[in-house]
């Protein structure tokens, strides 16, 4: 049993190239996520985000790996803060930056957790090693990082590997994949829902088809929220847009599911660029989805004020 929320920030932008998922957490408080779960769970703590400096591009000479230090040193940070959280029976949930903290949180969380299963939604498998990714960009690696393929500094991160197994993820919405996470995805028989499996059964049922598969063999279930997941209509601030998305209506029924079910025992919610969002669309999705995630209605997350623009 959780006895608390702790909010951890990782504006962290250098696992890709659009400046801006570094304001993420940011935008997400001024949008008033705090108050949004104090009003559904009384015990809230703002743990602050980690102090990595992640404004400056490291000089990397020769490696295809973009930021690969930089990276790695707000990765680590990262997971002292989320192994902190989960060691005092909190519910660590991370606010990106880019999919790259993924690194970070997993590593905090699986010094927990024997098996842990984690459900990644998001239009990518994030699944690339180094060998295999066609931009050099880490936000593509960290499910690959964290199963042990890749870097040595990144499958290192917190001084132990791996992670997570093959047979405890889970991928939900994933439809923009390159030819060497295909490959991964086959061999090592990876679990995943498409689009047109959410279509044609409905959210409701693959969440519990989620979950059933990975309560049987999991300790704790993990959720990796990349807001690319969603039909970019609903959720435009992203870098890496991928159209044939989850609908709107589809996100909120998952999280409502994921509420009910009581199973989640950590979240992360990344990718959220507010400098090419659109109104803040996207800021205020991702307060809601979260709202849900915790027992919040869809009628209470609606009622959030909106932040004046100054506020961000
Ligand atoms: N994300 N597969 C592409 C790459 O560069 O490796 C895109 C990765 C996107 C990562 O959205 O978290
Ligand atoms: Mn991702
Ligand atoms: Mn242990
Ligand atoms: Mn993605």
């Amino acid at each position: 049993m959780k006895t608390g929320i702790s909010i951890i920030g990782a504006p962290v932008w250098l696992g890709q190239t659009h400046y801006g998922t570094n304001l993420g957490p940011y935008a997400l408080r001024a949008a008033g996520i705090l108050d949004a779960l104090t009003l559904l769970t009384a015990d809230v703590i703002d743990a602050g985000n980690i102090a990595a400096d992640t404004k400056k591009r490291s000089k990397q000479r020769r490696s295809r790996l973009k930021n690969l230090r930089a990276v790695v040193t707000a990765n680590e940070e990262l997971a002292e803060m989320v192994s902190l959280a989960t060691g005092r029976h909190r519910f660590p949930l991370v606010l990106g930056g880019d999919h790259s903290i993924a690194i970070g949180t997993l590593a905090g969380l699986a010094r927990h957790y024997h098996n842990l299963g984690v459900i990644w939604y998001d239009a990518h498998a994030d699944m690339n090693t180094p060998e295999t990714s066609p931009s050099g960009n880490i936000h593509g690696m960290p499910l690959a990082a964290s199963m042990g393929l890749g870097h040595p500094s990144l499958v290192q991160v917190a001084g132990y590997m791996p992670k997570v197994k093959p047979e405890n993820i889970v991928f939900i919405g994933i439809r923009d994949i390159d030819p060497g996470e295909r490959e991964l995805i086959r061999t090592q028989k990876i679990k995943q829902f498409t689009v047109a499996d959410i279509n044609e059964r409905g959210m409701p049922q693959i969440i519990r088809e989620t979950l059933d598969y990975l309560l049987s063999r999991c300790d704790g279930i993990h959720l990796s929220f990349d807001l690319d997941g969603i039909d970019p209509s609903a959720a435009p601030g992203v870098g890496t847009p991928v159209p044939g998305g989850i609908s709107w209506a589809d996100s909120l029924l998952a999280m409502q599911e994921l509420a009910h079910s009581g199973q989640i025992t950590s979240a992360e919610f990344v990718e959220l660029n507010p400098l090419l969002d659109k109104d803040q669309r996207t800021t205020q999705a991702t307060v809601r989805l979260v709202s849900l995630l915790f027992g919040g209605s869809a009628v209470t997350a609606a009622r959030q004020e909106l932040p004046a623009a100054t506020d961000i």
